[in-house]
């Protein structure tokens, strides 16, 4: 069991400790560009800026302050620098607009901000009441960086937070669009770093760690902040962090930690066919999450890589991934097992466990807790103690656990419940198949049918024969029941800006 004392400022805990044990010349951060901040350096720009939020913009312990802006090392310093002062850090993604702003700023009563000077438009057009935005890494006379001039050279000793209040309100709008607010305490931020991080990444002071998921996604956060921090190593920041720039990168640096969505290494494996491929020998640790990892991704990046994906489950709601295997322990088609300090079990829909091999809902308990921030949606995630993530699972009579589908995501046709993450991975062993989706289109005889969409390779036809061809290869596969009776080409997925699927927008068009 996690013990932590009563008073904890995780961000004392994450860079002035990890600063005294280290020292401060180890470099914390890279941009990409040339750019390097060590954690010394890194220490002086935070605590500038928590002498500006505090003795300038008049923040105070428990206030609110959004932060906007693309991945960049001065975010991560912005993060930083508000839980040091005892703050609350408002976390939205980059591509946020006006709408959901003007929403997240009346939900989290947030008070001030800091944006990226690149990224103001919206958060002006918003015009949420009575905030004080100050933009960064830009040219103005109020720029932050500007104001931190005058602090240079004094440190800031981190507010003496109690290890439950609020360090950071994690926006997240799902799959559907509703955003929600997940309140996260000061100990549950080193929680992920001493849980997922500390047993199943084990990473080490000289690892450089990079990925796909924005600091703005809690995904983003742990994998790029929280976890390389806590262990004393490096995380290169980029802006831009598609697959096709991930893999330079990688051999660029020589990033040895990566953190990014299925769909990416989908893309890196395409990429890695072509002659010139880049050297990913620096690689000892690839972490896919987000999304189902289909098990031939698994194969084909053990093949390429010989490096073994490490698969895993989180949820903005838990912070991070609380379902997962090390090395050594992994098993293809398999999420892992609760990741020690956590439990799961797969229950029905009144709570009780359900046998082992039988499909239920994934529920979940550990250091880490969802506190929607005033929603009615807590009712339903939070029962009995147990955090029901909204997906089915099976467990395995050993204890893995086994993705079935999304809940909500089950198609029922003529009485047979099927996965659509099943159809959509025979689907993905077709060579011409790069991305899939399936989904239920209501029926009258059936109730619903199996419906798929498929991204072809570049250049290939999409034509009825192409369609037969993929349907012949599913039957060759699947139960008669499960194989899609119509199949769609489209040239992307819609997904969000978190790169998830989002099927809703699939299941809209498959009414016509
Ligand atoms: O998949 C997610 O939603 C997630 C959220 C937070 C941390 C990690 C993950 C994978």
């Amino acid at each position: 069991e996690l013990r932590y004392p009563d008073r904890l400022n995780c961000g004392r805990e994450l860079l002035d400790r990890t600063t005294e044990l280290f020292g401060p010349d180890r470099p914390a951060f890279l941009d990409g560009g040339g750019g390097l901040w060590t954690y010394g350096g890194l220490l002086a720009r935070v605590d500038a800026i928590a002498r500006v939020l505090t003795e300038d913009l008049g923040v105070v312990p428990g206030n609110r302050v959004l932060l906007r802006g693309p991945t960049t090392p001065l975010l991560a310093a912005c993060w930083l620098a508000v839980v040091k002062a005892g703050a609350v850090a408002v976390t939205v993604l980059a591509q946020t607009r006006a709408p959901e702003l003007a929403v997240v700023g009346a939900m989290a009563r947030v008070s001030h901000a800091l944006c990226d000077a690149r990224a103001l438009t919206d958060l002006r057009a918003a015009e949420v009441p009575g905030l004080r935005i100050t933009p960064y890494g830009g040219e103005s006379p109020d720029d932050l960086l500007r104001l931190t001039e005058r602090h240079a050279g004094r440190p800031f000793p981190a507010v003496d937070t109690a290890a439950d209040d609020v360090a950071l309100i994690a926006f997240t709008s799902g799959t559907t669009g509703r955003p929600k607010g997940c309140v996260h305490f000061h100990r549950d931020v080193l929680a992920v770093a001493d849980t997922f991080s500390a047993h199943v990444l084990r990473p080490r002071p000289d690892d450089l760690f990079a990925g796909s998921p924005p600091l703005g996604f809690t995904f983003g956060l742990g994998g790029l902040v929280l976890f390389p921090l806590r262990a004393g190593a490096s995380a290169l920041l980029l802006e831009q962090a598609g697959p096709r720039q991930l893999l330079p990168a990688i051999a660029e640096h020589g990033v040895s930690v990566l953190f990014t969505a299925p769909t990416a290494y989908r893309v890196m494996l395409e990429e890695l066919a072509a002659p010139g491929a880049p050297d990913l020998s620096s690689l000892r640790r690839c972490v896919s999450a987000g999304e189902n990892l289909p098990a031939a991704t698994w194969t084909a990046w053990r093949e390429r890589t010989g490096l073994e994906l490490i698969n895993g489950i989180g949820a903005t709601e838990l912070l991070h991934i609380f379902v997962s295997a090390a090395d050594g322990a992994i098993r293809p088609g398999a999420t892992g097992l609760p990741v020690p300090g956590w439990q799961a079990r797969v229950v029905d829909q009144g709570g009780a466990p359900v046998p082992d091999g039988e499909e239920g809902l994934l529920a979940v308990r550990g250091p880490v807790g969802c506190r929607y921030l005033g929603d009615p949606r807590q009712r339903e995630y939070v029962r009995g103690g147990w955090n029901l993530t909204g997906d089915t699972y099976v467990r395995e009579p050993d204890g893995y656990l086994r993705y079935v589908a999304r809940a909500d995501d089950m198609i029922v046709s003529a009485g047979y419940n099927i996965a659509g993450p099943q159809v959509e991975e025979a689907l993905l062993a077709h060579p011409d198949v790069v991305e899939a989706a399936v989904v239920g289109a209501p029926d009258e005889l059936r109730g619903q049918v199996v419906v798929a969409y498929a991204v072809l390779r570049d250049g290939l036809p999409r034509d009825r024969a192409a369609a037969e061809a993929l349907r012949a290869f599913t039957a060759a596969r699947l139960a008669p029941y499960k194989c899609p009776r119509r199949i769609e080409f489209l040239d992307a997925l819609p997904r969000t800006a978190t790169g998830k699927l989002q099927r809703f927008r699939l299941r809209g068009a498959t009414g016509k």
